[in-house]
């Protein structure tokens, strides 16, 4: 990676991943884009610009222009929002990613987009989720993931393009919320016990889903797309995750530093049954094997961390 075109950048991902790629490869180096623009470092840290990955002549054009090698593709709507959305969802989803994959034929770049657990589905084995099993999504999200998979695969196989590809859990942040997704509350529950020291959880007690501290999504995308080709037994996409948690194992770590947080529950039917047609916990070993994954954060060190920040950027913001 030298030169980098990132879509979808103000996004959960895209917000964090940015300005990561502008500390190691140079601000020049990362052109940022995005559907709108916003008062933010991304926009004002680098170059950047408005770009709808649904129109394939001007994704295609803002890549040759910045003469990019790598693009790392994020704009897509999230599980709960693409349920609600199916039509959209498919168009956004999958007519963004094609899009980027001609421009990555087109002019020899490796590409980068994110698949997702939502790739399984209920005949999935739940616990210990091998790399290479059953996908069946039941979700117009999981569908997409899949697809997008098996495209990026193909386009390896038949053009040779270098794409790769990690099957991101629900990703736990405090620069950027998520919006849409079903792991959603595993990032409110700390705004909430901040400001509220309660919190209504949508997720049923007792529902267990991978989840990963945004640090280390990041350290796994760079770290993949520079691993050696000949390593990679594996391309789209790696199982990853850094724990397998339910609601309140959270809240019982979020206790030990607010002893006074309460947390209830109101179970959304739609994303209870998203949630439920995800594995529990996936098995990551080709992901170490190949390419070297090994996350720094778990819950305890994770939930630290998260209090701090949001803390300490609501009082900065107060
Ligand atoms: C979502 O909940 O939709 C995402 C995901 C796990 O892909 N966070």
């Amino acid at each position: 990676m030298e030169k980098v075109l990132v879509t979808g950048a103000l996004g959960q991902i895209g917000s964090e991943l940015t300005m990561t790629l502008r500390d190691i490869y140079g601000s020049a180096n990362v052109i940022a884009t995005d559907i709108r623009s916003t008062e933010s470092d991304v926009v004002h840290s680098g170059p950047f610009e408005v770009l709808d990955v649904t129109d394939e002549k001007a994704l295609f054009h803002t890549a040759k222009k910045h003469g990019v090698d790598t693009i790392i593709h994020l704009a897509a709507l999230l599980s709960a929002k693409a349920e609600a959305s199916p039509m959209l969802a498919w168009n956004l989803n999958m007519g963004g990613l094609v899009n980027a994959l001609e421009a990555a034929r087109l002019l020899d770049c490796q590409l980068f987009t994110p698949s997702s657990i939502g790739a399984f589905g209920p005949s999935t084995p739940k616990a210990g989720t091998p790399q290479d099993t059953i996908q069946r999504p039941t979700t117009m999200y999981g569908v997409n993931k899949v697809a997008g998979e098996l495209l990026c695969d193909y386009y390896f196989q038949k053009y040779h393009v270098d794409t790769r590809s990690l099957r991101f859990p629900g990703l736990i942040s405090y620069k950027t919320p998520p919006g849409g997704g079903t792991t959603d509350y595993a990032v409110e529950i700390y705004y909430e016990a901040i400001k509220r020291k309660r919190y209504t959880s949508y997720i049923a007690e007792g529902t267990y889903l991978d989840m990963m501290y945004m640090p280390d999504a990041l350290t796994a995308i760079v770290a993949l797309m520079e691993a050696d080709p000949t390593r990679l037994v594996h391309r789209n996409a790696f199982n990853v995750s850094a724990m397998s948690v339910e609601p309140e194992q959270i809240a019982a770590f979020i206790r030990k530093k607010i002893p006074e947080f309460v947390m209830d529950y109101q179970v959304d039917p739609v994303r209870q049954a998203i949630a439920e047609s995800w594995p529990d916990q996936l098995d990551c070993s080709c992901a170490r094997e190949e390419w070297g994954f090994e996350p720094a954060y778990n819950l305890e060190n994770m939930t630290e961390d998260m209090l701090t920040k949001i803390e300490s950027s609501l009082s900065v913001n107060q």
